[in-house]
């Protein structure tokens, strides 16, 4: 049976024809949908960790006791991880573990493009790099045969292109013959205290020395000879690019980018006349080719950043006179009617009204990852740092240590309930340990909201949709040694605006909890929306107040004779009666729609 899948949803299903039992990952793009669709294998256990250090131990766990494990993760992710990471690499495997890694080469939505492909050599973890939808299938069902073959966690390194873009994918059937996972004990093999662990190293290379020279036999590195005027070494995403702007160049396609086939490096640069590599991001496998003292063309071709695609190669190639193919061209398109749309927070995001504010209190705002690091666009403009998840307290905390008494009242860390429980809280801690004296914003809408909605330990939801327990943050801060904890409706300005300004002036930490959840999710089947807004023409004065909270409900309508008059208009379809804006207009011209 064959279906059109895209890669993430091919994943989920090599797990499942792996016969994977544990699949654990924290949500991140381009990676979520991975765990959204194992979710719907009722023979995988699938579960959102709170941060992707939990989520490899989980599946770390569930791999010592013998059942196969998936753990997926966007790249930055992948830092989050390293830890066990690294010395999950000399401990090895008992059922087979295999680690997505997300690219997302180009910064669609992440705040850094590192290329993953450093941790697996930095590891000594082989890695896999599928190209289309139907090897993501079949070598994430490879990884955990090699997993155990080897003894060692393999890591899948995917992309934005490869993980979204659809393509056909042959179904199989689900591993059965597996045996039944349990309790073993081999402390030499898995408790890493030195005297194990030196043990462990050598095995560790041996293991990589072996997969190399296995690789030049394996049939996922593939040698295609054509016009042998010409090779190009690639792999993953940028094989099919290769193909559509070179096509009559010969090819080695890795599909273990880590560690490379020597010998068969050797013999493909034997067999053409120049020799290139076309890799996204950095040189990786470039510096290796070299090092063996093989000649090679690669970045001095292609940018560091950003994606490839097959017009960009196609532009390099025909710089050396290599003949490329009419139709690969790095001209985008664009309609040129198309308005500029900055990204927006929602109307009716509960993060809106706590932005205005802390723009109208000029706050220094330590920020984090969320929907509401939007609010550093206009109008909210009330963000002044953004690094990774969870940076937001410990960096309004160093801050703190360096500005004069008066300034430290200004500092804020607004962070959200996810992040918080990813890696805040332990910000937190120091927060309350060294006394800062800046405040936290906890921006609690109960949920994952940035990455699609996933549920968190807050949420009261599991990803299998099952109800669990949910963090109280009042108790939680408390525990932690907060003595000063306000929760807060950050739909009502004067409340949010009294009580922050309150606890940015007192010389201690302290922590305002909001208390409303995001207006997309839905619980009991119904989203929770109030009654929807309107102005009343008569009485709007077109002051223009109420575009400074930036609603996309709100729309400017400009005066008929072209003067710079106009009125503000609440489009119905649009808003969700959060009754901000009403707030902001002296003139009282918002008010229930009619
Ligand atoms: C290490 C890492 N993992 C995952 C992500 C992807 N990501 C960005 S923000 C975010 C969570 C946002 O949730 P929350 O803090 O609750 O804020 P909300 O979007 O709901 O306002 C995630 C998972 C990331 N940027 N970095």
């Amino acid at each position: 049976m064959k279906e059109i899948l895209s890669g993430n949803e091919a994943i989920a299903r090599g797990a499942f024809e792996a016969g994977c039992r544990v699949a654990c990952g924290y949500p991140g793009t381009p990676s979520t949908e991975i765990l959204e669709n194992t979710v719907n294998y009722p023979e995988i256990n699938s579960s959102w960790a709170p941060n992707e250090k939990v989520a490899l131990e989980v599946a770390i766990g569930a791999s010592f006791g013998g059942g196969r494990a998936l753990c997926t993760m966007k790249h930055v992710g992948v830092n989050v991880a390293a830890d066990p990471l690294f010395t999950l690499s000399y401990t090895g495997v008992n059922g087979g573990l295999v680690l997505v890694a997300a690219d997302d080469p180009g910064m669609h939505s992440s705040q850094n493009e590192q290329d993953s492909r450093h941790y697996a050599k930095a590891a000594k973890i082989p890695m896999l790099e599928p190209s289309d939808s139907m090897e993501c299938k079949e070598f994430t069902r490879l990884a955990f045969q090699m997993s155990e073959q080897y003894d060692t966690p393999f890591m899948l390194r995917s992309c934005t292109r490869v993980s979204h873009s659809k393509s056909v994918v042959e179904l199989g059937e689900r591993e059965s013959a597996l045996p039944e996972p349990k309790l073993v004990r081999n402390a030499a093999k898995q408790v890493m205290l030195p005297g194990n662990a030196r043990v462990r190293h050598p095995l560790v290379e041996a293991r990589m020395a072996k997969l190399s020279q296995d690789g030049v036999t394996l049939p996922l590195n593939r040698l295609e000879m054509r016009d042998s005027s010409i090779g190009i070494v690639t792999s993953g995403v940028c094989y099919t690019y290769v193909r559509e702007a070179v096509p009559q160049a010969s090819t080695l396609k890795l599909g273990m980018v880590h560690p490379l086939p020597h010998e068969l490096i050797r013999q493909f640069a034997g067999e053409v006349e120049q020799l290139f590599v076309v890799e996204e991001l950095d040189p990786i496998i470039e510096e290796q080719i070299k090092a063996m003292g093989i000649t090679i063309r690669g970045k001095e071709l292609f940018s560091l950043c950003g994606e490839l695609t097959p017009g960009l190669i196609s532009d390099a190639f025909s710089k050396l006179g290599i003949v490329t193919a009419p139709g690969a061209t790095s001209v985008v398109e664009q309609p040129e009617a198309l308005p500029p749309r900055p990204p927006n927070m929602c109307p009716g995001c509960p993060h809106r009204g706590v932005f205005y504010t802390l723009n109208q209190l000029k706050a220094y705002v330590t920020g984090d990852i969320g929907c509401y690091t939007l609010g550093f666009l206009p109008p909210l403009s009330a963000m002044d740092t953004c690094v990774c998840m969870g940076a937001s307290i410990g960096m309004a905390t160093g801050v703190t240590k360096v500005i004069s008494p008066e300034e430290q009242q200004k500092v804020v860390a607004v962070i959200g309930d996810s992040t918080f429980l990813h890696t805040g809280i332990n910000g937190l801690m120091d927060m309350v340990y060294n006394q800062s004296p800046a405040t936290v914003v906890l921006l609690d809408n109960r949920i994952t909201a940035m990455t699609g909605r996933q549920d968190n330990p807050a949420s009261g939801f599991t990803l299998m949709d099952d109800p669990t327990g949910k963090i109280d943050f009042p108790l939680l801060c408390k525990a932690l040694g907060v003595k000063h904890i306000r929760v807060i409706n950050p739909f009502d300005l004067e409340e949010t605006r009294r009580v922050l300004q309150e606890e940015m002036n007192r010389p201690e930490p302290s922590v305002i909890i909001t208390d409303k959840p995001c207006v997309l999710v839905k619980r009991d089947g119904v989203f929770q929306k109030g009654a929807v807004l309107a102005v009343d023409e008569q009485a709007c004065t077109g002051c223009r107040a109420c575009l400074k909270i930036g609603c996309p409900a709100i729309e400017w309508r400009p005066a008929e004779d072209g003067s710079k008059k106009g009125k503000a208009y609440i489009d119905p379809l649009l808003c969700t009666g959060c009754d901000v804006c009403r707030q902001l207009c002296k003139f009282g011209a918002i008010g229930g729609a009619a």
